[in-house]
């Protein structure tokens, strides 16, 4: 079994208990690790604190991503809290609903930078806060999605943070690998979550993802957090710049 014992990890985008965060969140409790678990604002407050008491030890953080000067008081709290972080999790995205649909010519540019600041800037802003306190090394993840490299129809603009989002990664394991700061993506299959929620027709996306993937079936959130797991620990310790793929094998398939 890994054992995360004596280290610390910080989580962010805690909704629901349908987050992806929520099943990442739990493997790594399940594991040992001292967990700090951030939701966006007071909105999610409750029930995220709700989830949060389940984890006996684990603290929570209202943190907006998109706001520099609640990052800076997250991470001042963290420090005083913790001293020293080991895991950072991002699982952080949005964009307007009204460009995750429709003609992709009709991006506005409103939402694109919404799409690209919150779904990608987020993550260089939290490692850049989480880095000083990773003293003994770190492992950093974040959660893309296979759009970011071919054409879903309706994903639109998130296709192309989440491309920037993969770039990003390769740019961040290669600025903190001489601090052992590893920086990794999981690409998980389509998943049920409040932000898929919103989808039209996830379901029947979710039914073809199933037929056509090696194991036949769609992924759930604590099979990322497995994934998340191993990359959180020392089993992953040659592995940074990468895209691990958490979709039943559907990448893999060219018809
Ligand atoms: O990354 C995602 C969800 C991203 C997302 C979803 C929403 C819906 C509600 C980001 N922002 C918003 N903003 C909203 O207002 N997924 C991988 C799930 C997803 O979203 C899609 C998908 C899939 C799959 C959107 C269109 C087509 C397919």
């Amino acid at each position: 079994m890994i054992d995360l014992a004596g280290k610390t990890a910080v989580v962010f985008g805690l909704a629901n208990k349908r987050s992806i965060a929520w099943g990442i969140a739990q493997k790594l409790h399940a594991a040992g690790a001292t967990l700090a678990i951030c939701y966006q604002n007071e909105r999610m407050k409750l029930e995220a604190e709700g989830l949060i008491a389940e984890l006996p030890g684990a603290s929570g953080f209202q943190c907006d991503v998109s706001v520099d000067q609640e990052i800076d008081a997250l991470f001042a709290a963290l420090k005083e809290k913790y001293g020293k972080l080991d895991i950072l999790v991002h699982a952080v995205a949005f964009a307007p609903a009204t460009d995750l649909r429709g003609e992709f010519i009709n991006t506005s540019r409103e939402g694109f930078r919404t799409a690209m600041d919150v779904s990608v800037y987020s993550l260089i802003a939290v490692t850049r806060g989480a880095a000083p306190l990773m003293t003994d090394g770190g492992s950093v993840m974040t959660l893309s999605y296979y759009a970011a490299e071919k054409v879903v129809p309706n994903y639109n603009v998130m296709a192309v943070a989440k491309a920037g989002l993969e770039s990003s990664v390769r740019y961040l394991a290669w600025n903190l690998g001489s601090k052992n700061i590893r920086v990794n993506a999981i690409s998980a299959g389509p998943i049920k979550t409040l932000a898929a929620r919103g989808v039209g027709d996830l379901s029947e996306m979710m039914k073809s993802h199933a037929d056509r993937a090696p194991l036949h079936r769609n992924v759930d959130q604590l099979e990322v957090g497995g994934a998340a797991l191993f990359l959180a620990s020392d089993l992953s310790s040659a592995i940074t710049g990468e895209v691990m793929y958490v979709d039943c094998g559907y990448n893999v398939m060219g018809y």
